[in-house]
Parts: structure tokens; C-alpha cells; sequence
């Protein structure tokens, strides 16, 4: 599903975030030391290889909220934005801590002048994150970020399962219609 607001396209779609070579970054659901793990890191340094964790070493640790970029090595875009969501029941605010987490990857594609990137649900699987609740923050945090926005014409959600696919859909129809 697609839609335009304020000139960038705001898409939701089924599909594993270490395949998406029409997008200039991807962002990784990280842990603090920017290591290969579970879930979306897995697949992430997976793909790369083992240069990835060369260059994230020395950017490492990272706080809840916070975000850095790499570049992409064997994955088929330019640039990994790495991001550490919050632990949900032990990292708080949860809330702002998310929204960070949003709003450091969208400055991070700004300011390396990226046209496209796509975001996993950051938190939502071994981080505990209620799925509901997440969906809420991530809208909440990017559309007051987009009349900010110069050079990224595309943001993608991908999304690993139907849970998630509905969740974002029925969000992105109720800001398209409203
Ligand atoms: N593509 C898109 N989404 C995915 C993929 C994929 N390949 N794999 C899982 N998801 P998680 P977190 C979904 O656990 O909660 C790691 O081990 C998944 O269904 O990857 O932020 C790190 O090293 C869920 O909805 O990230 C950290 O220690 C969402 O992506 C920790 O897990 C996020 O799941 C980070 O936990």
C-alpha cells in the first residue's frame, strides 16, 4: 500500500528488510553493540557480512534512541542506519525513547542526502514493544517530520508478518483519509 503525503511517498509492504535494493538505507533494529543478533540484525549483518560489524565496532555502544550510519557492504543499498529501540518494560520513557529512535534515522537519511528508506517495527519483537502501541508512536513521530524533510522522496515500512502488514495498513488509510 502507497501513499503521498507532502510529496514523499509513504509505503507499508510485506517483505524482509535485508532485501530492498530499490532503497537507498535501511534501518536496523541493533543492540547496543552493534553486533549480529536475532531478528533483523540477523538478517542485516547476515547479508552484509563481516565487514559490517568491522566498521559499527567503534561507533559502538549506542544508547536507547539513538542511531548511527554504515555504510551497506553485501546487502543491496547504499547505507545501514543502525538504531537501538527501547527494551519495553525497562527502557522509559518507551514512548520517546521509540520516537528517537524514528526521528535520529530520518536526520541521519537527511543529512547523507538519501532519497529512500525503509524501517523495520523497531522494539516490536525481542524488545517486547506492544505492536499496537508501536504502530501509534512511529506515525505520531514521522508525520510531524515531514514538512522537515528535503531529500527523501520514499519511506517504506517493511513489515515480516500479516499482524504487522495490518496494523500499518489500517494506520496509513486513516492518515491518508483524514
Ligand atoms: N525483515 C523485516 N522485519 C523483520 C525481520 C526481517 N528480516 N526479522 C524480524 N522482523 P527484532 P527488536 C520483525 O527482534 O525488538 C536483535 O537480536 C520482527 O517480527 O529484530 O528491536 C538485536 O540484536 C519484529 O516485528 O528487533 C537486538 O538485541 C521487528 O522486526 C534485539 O534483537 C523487530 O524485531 C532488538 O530487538
Amino acid at each position: 500500500m502507497k501513499t503521498v503525503i507532502q510529496n514523499i511517498g509513504i509505503e507499508v509492504e510485506k517483505g524482509d528488510i535485508s532485501r530492498q535494493p530499490e532503497l537507498d538505507a535501511v534501518v536496523n533494529a541493533a543492540n547496543a553493540e552493534l553486533a549480529p543478533g536475532g531478528g533483523v540484525a540477523g538478517a542485516i549483518h547476515g547479508t552484509a557480512g563481516p565487514q559490517l560489524y568491522e566498521e559499527c565496532k567503534p561507533l559502538a555502544p549506542i544508547a536507547p534512541g539513538e542511531a548511527v550510519i554504515t555504510k551497506a557492504y553485501g546487502l543491496p543499498n547504499k547505507h545501514v542506519i543502525h538504531c537501538l529501540g527501547p527494551v519495553y518494560g525497562r527502557d522509559k520513557p518507551e514512548d520517546q525513547l521509540l520516537a528517537s529512535c524514528y526521528r535520529n534515522s530520518l536526520k541521519l537519511a537527511e543529512e547523507n542526502k538519501l532519497e529512500s528508506i525503509g524501517f523495520p517495527g523497531i522494539s516490536t519483537g525481542i524488545f517486547g514493544y506492544p505492536k499496537e502501541q508501536a504502530v501509534e508512536v512511529v506515525f505520531n513521530t514521522l508525520l510531524p517530520e515531514l514538512p522537515k524533510i528535503r531529500h527523501l522522496k520514499k519511506i517504506k515500512f517493511v513489515m515480516f508478518g500479516d499482524q504487522d502488514l495490518q496494523l500499518y495498513e489500517s494506520k496509513l488509510k486513516e492518515i491518508a483519509v483524514g
